[in-house]
């Protein structure tokens, strides 16, 4: 399985982040993708490939032209007021505010955010940039004709909505790549969101959408971030009505449970006619996960991609979350494994 990756997350490398009232080092930061692509490779995963270079068109059929303008300028924004520390909004648009863009930066942050743990650095709009190149070349690599692939996207992509930013993301590098599925060919594609969290960024990307089917599997947002999106009667509107699926599960859910919500996922997914999966992979479900409450054990990960490759769908892994232990690099090859099983 061709595996995607570009050095340029790097350039992603905040200092901060805002956890607990403190400023802490951040959870999502380079080490991550270190690790799981020395483990990848470790698993036999040794095809890596640099993406190709590509430009916005993609991104701007998901996303808000004023957004990714935002991201592009806001941390030259940012230094051009003053500031020394590293972008953090302080003011929110709130029920019953106006929703208006700030020409401020202070402004803009805040007008853009979902959740303010997440700080704009210097380099985060490239590295994001980066990212979303390994989703896009994944995406065309499936178009090629292979069955599955891995595209080590980092920063991750699930929180970042239409005009928001948040969860340690920026541009929703998997809503770019079913785009692109799309553009490319198919009819209908599915992007079935394993990650610990609600995808947010990526159901309010695609929640009127008639071609695209989401699934996500996360704690319940009554215990765990996002928190004000994931409830189980969001389904969808519009021409998307009915192809939202959300699976919010309670602190402590482990496989026999977690694994019968992705049974009916992909039974969804089947149902809908999708002609590819895209899978935001985020490996924060693993019992040791820093700030995640489930329970999967790293076993668990080989019939996670087993199950999905049943489907007999191609399938595009996106990397997401999953911090904190080494264990990570390894749930990650497992899920590959099981997907060439
Ligand atoms: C891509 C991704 O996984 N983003 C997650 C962003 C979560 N950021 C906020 C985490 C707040 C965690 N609070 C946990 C409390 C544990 N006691
Ligand atoms: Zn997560």
């Amino acid at each position: 399985m061709r595996v995607f990756y570009s050095e340029d997350h790097k350039l992603r490398d905040a200092k901060t982040e805002l956890h607990g009232g403190q400023l802490v080092k951040p959870f999502e930061g380079p080490f991550r993708a270190e690790w799981i692509l020395a483990a990848v490779r470790e698993e036999g995963f040794t095809d890596v490939v640099a993406p190709e270079h590509h430009g916005l068109e993609t991104a701007l059929k998901v996303h808000d032209a004023g957004y990714l303008d935002f991201l592009k300028t806001a941390w030259d924004r940012w230094v051009a007021a003053g500031y020394e520390g590293e972008a953090i909004p302080t003011v929110l648009p709130v029920r019953r505010a106006r929703q208006i863009v700030p020409k401020d930066i202070d402004g803009a942050l805040g007008y853009y955010a979902n959740a303010i743990e997440t700080s704009i650095t210097n380099g985060t709009y490239e590295a994001a940039l980066a990212a979303m190149n390994c989703a896009l070349s994944g995406a065309d690599w499936l178009q090629e004709g292979n069955r599955s692939c891995f595209s080590l996207c980092r920063p991750p992509g699930h929180h970042a909505g239409i005009d928001l930013y948040g969860g340690y993301c920026f541009i929703n590098n998997a809503a770019v790549a079913a785009q692109r599925l799309l553009d490319h060919g198919a009819r209908k594609v599915a992007v079935l969101d394993v990650d610990f969290h609600h995808g947010n960024g990526t159901q309010d990307i695609l929640y009127e959408r008639g071609d695209i089917f989401f699934a996500s599997l996360h704690g319940d947002p009554a215990d765990a971030f996002p928190h004000f999106w994931g409830y189980a009667d969001e389904t969808g509107a519009g021409a998307g009505e009915g192809l939202n699926a959300n699976y919010p599960l309670p602190p402590g859910t482990a496989w026999e449970a977690w694994s019968a919500a992705l049974a009916d996922a992909l039974a969804r997914i089947k149902a809908f006619g999708a002609e590819a999966i895209v899978v935001s992979l985020g490996v924060d479900t693993f019992e040791k996960d820093p700030i995640s409450f489930f329970k999967l054990k790293t076993p668990d990960y080989i019939r996670m991609g087993e199950r999905i490759a049943e489907t007999g769908l191609p399938v595009l892994v996106l990397m997401e979350g999953g911090y904190g232990v080494p264990e990570i690099g390894l749930n990650v090859a497992n899920v590959l494994k099981g997907l060439e099983a």
